[in-house]
Formats: structure tokens, sequence, C-alpha cells
């Protein structure tokens, strides 16, 4: 494969914000009489903030009406925007740094393909947008994942070929979503619950643009 493109998943690749969504959406259950765990947590990796309430409102056993969950959706997200405004560099995960730095000295185009609508201020707060060609995230896109789109519109808006990109992602819903994109897929995270990725990695510490290289030519 002739790599020209790297695609990101935003949390749970770069950074670890599962945690202040967990913050949040707990913050919102304890409020409306739901209690939410962490269990619970590990089904709204991925998934968009609207599905992510219905989760929880399932979990609860507790129906509003689309107004409501507009107002119970927005007030979570203004608890979760002020834990994304305290991050900073220190909270890039592992290794993804040198990774960036490798695909910038090759020549290697960079693209974000994240649910959240929040991947701006994130890649802001920890000063990685200067290393992204193309943004797409929950803004731009109107189909969640597994719907290819979010992964289809960084590769055209880069007028880079499907078959030239490879997508890191944690979620189930991103890996078959970027296969359906025909995009080479490597799973980061647990190798059982990504099991349909091309390639699972447990993140990027002892993971370089050569082990990429060597993945991708088997
Ligand atoms: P927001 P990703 C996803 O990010 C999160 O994993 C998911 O938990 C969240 O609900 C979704 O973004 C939407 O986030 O409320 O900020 O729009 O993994 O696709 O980068
Ligand atoms: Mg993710």
């Amino acid at each position: 494969m002739n790599l020209q493109l790297a695609i990101f998943d935003l949390d749970g690749v770069i950074v670890d914000t599962a945690k202040y969504h967990y913050l949040a959406w707990m913050r919102l259950g304890d409020e409306i009489g739901i209690e939410f765990t962490k269990q619970d947590n590990e089904r709204l990796k991925g998934v968009s903030r609207m599905r992510s309430l219905d989760i929880l409102l399932e979990i609860g056993q507790q129906e509003r009406t689309a107004l409501e969950k507009e107002q119970l959706a927005s007030k979570k997200n203004g608890w979760y925007v002020d834990y994304i405004n305290q991050m900073d560099a220190s909270e890039i995960l592992p290794g993804v740094l040198p990774f960036l730095d490798e695909l910038r000295g090759e020549g290697i185009k960079v693209a974000l393909g994240s649910a959240s609508k929040n991947a701006r201020t994130i890649l802001d707060r920890v000063g990685l947008t200067d290393y992204f060609h193309a943004i797409v995230d929950g803004n731009l896109v109107s189909k969640a994942k597994p719907d290819p789109e979010v992964f289809t519109l960084g590769a055209s808006l880069l007028n880079i070929e499907p078959r030239h990109a490879v997508v890191f992602e944690d979620a189930q819903a991103g890996i078959e979503a970027a296969l359906r994109a025909n995009m080479m897929t490597i799973g980061v995270g647990d190798p059982h619950t990504l099991k349909d990725a091309h390639y699972v990695i447990p993140g990027f510490a002892n993971f370089t643009l050569s082990d990429l290289h060597r993945v991708l030519a088997r």
C-alpha cells in the first residue's frame, strides 16, 4: 500500500476524554435520578452526544421529549466543556506526538475523524491543531459511525483515494466505518473488542512509522 493519509479518531486514540464524558454524564444522571457506572460509560465510546443521552435514559428507563433531551444534552455538554477547557499537552496519550512528527517528516497527510462536536477545542487545548491537514468532526457529518462518512469526507477533502488511507480507531463502530470506507484499519486498544481491524496496537508507545509500514506491507 502507498500510504498517503493517516486518519485519527480523537477520544481513545489521541487523548482520553472518555473520563470527562463519564464525569459529566454521571453528574447529569445524579440530577435526574439515574445511576450511571463506569461500565455503562464503555457503551458511549465513539457514540454521538444525542445517542449517548438515549443510552443513559434507557439505563434509567426514562423517557423525555425531544426538547427536554436537547436541554439535558446541552447541560451535560456545558460541564464537559468545563473539563476540556482545563486540558493541556500533558494529556496527549503516550507516543502520539512522536508518531505525528514522523508522519509530518515523511510528508504523509493527517486528518481527524471524530464524532465529537468539541474536537477543535480539544486539539487546540492540547496544542495539536497544526498537525492536521483536515479536521472532520461531529459538526461536519450528518451520519454517525459506523457510517463511513466521517472518514470518506476527510480523504475527499484532501483528494486522496481511500485505498491510500489508514484509520486509527478505538471503537468497534469506528473500525466498521473505516472498513466500509475501504480503508486500512488499525485498532487502538483491546484486540478482542477490535477483532475486525486489520491490526491492533495497545497504543502509540513503542509504535513507529516503520512499524506501520511493516504492518501495511503484510
Ligand atoms: P461531543 P470520538 C466521541 O469521540 C466520544 O468517544 C463519545 O463518547 C462522544 O459521545 C462523542 O465523541 C461526541 O462528543 O459530545 O463532544 O460532541 O471517539 O469519535 O473522537
Ligand atoms: Mg474514539
